[in-house]
């Protein structure tokens, strides 16, 4: 049976990094970068180039692509889209290509690419994400990006939603990470929103009056497609 293991902060990446290759990594940014890219596919786009810099996702505009930078919560001057999922509409994305930056979600994704398979999950795509890991097999690393390395909690709490559902499925775990966020997610999975109201990225949304955001990302099971970097680029498959 393959195994669960959890990354609670991009500072404990490397402790989990030998083996990659034959590993699936999860990346979960819940506020806001992995599910703004779960709904982009939703609505259309054609695929996401997830860029490290806020001057290398720019140059993707002469190439056609609309560009999208955050950086603390705010959308960088002069780019198309920041990373607000209510941005990316079907009239804007649809058909289209994405170059995008953020601050803590396409880090993450860009330090596990050396991966077997690297997947971008959100609570929009979650039973999606556990059928496609369980089709493919291999142990798997659920990946928080976390707050400039700090634990945050709506990240962990999705981790344990996924655990759970794999647990479900006849996966294991023996991972003290693992076995915490599954408790965090069962002992709150009937009020999300409540239990996030003290995170404090939520916090953050209040302070940038990004509040609404909050339940477009806490939307379960909206969609059938899963997300997977593919040649340096996100695309999308539908189950
Ligand atoms: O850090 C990130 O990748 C973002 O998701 C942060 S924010 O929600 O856009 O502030």
């Amino acid at each position: 049976m393959p195994k669960i293991e959890t990354v609670l902060s991009p500072a404990l990446f490397h402790l989990h990094s030998e083996g990659l290759e034959d590993k699936q990594v999860v990346i979960i940014d819940i506020l806001r970068a992995t599910t703004t890219v779960v709904v982009a596919f939703e609505n259309g786009v054609d695929h996401v180039v997830a860029s490290g810099s806020v001057k290398e996702t720019l140059t993707y505009r002469d190439k056609g692509y609309l560009v999208a930078a955050e950086r603390n919560g705010i959308t960088v001057e002069g780019f198309d889209l920041g990373n607000s999922p209510q941005d990316y509409t079907p009239e804007l994305v649809n058909g289209r290509n994405i170059a995008l930056t953020t601050t803590n979600g396409t880090r993450a994704l860009n330090m596990a690419e050396e991966a077997q398979t690297v997947w971008v999950a959100s609570f929009r795509n979650l039973a999606a994400t556990a059928e496609a890991l369980t089709q493919n097999g291999r142990d798997v690393l659920l990946f928080c990006a976390g707050w400039k390395d700090r634990f945050n909690m709506e990240d962990t709490l999705f981790a344990g939603a996924l655990a759970d559902q794999l647990l479900a499925m006849g996966w294991m775990t023996d991972d003290d990470a693992t076995l915490a966020a599954i408790d965090l997610y069962t002992q709150n999975s009937h009020r999300l929103e409540a239990f996030l109201e003290k995170a404090s990225h939520v916090q953050r949304f209040k302070t940038l009056h990004i509040e609404s955001d909050l339940q477009v990302c806490l939307k379960t099971d909206s969609s059938r497609t899963v997300v997977y970097l593919q040649d340096d680029k996100l695309v999308g498959k539908t189950l």
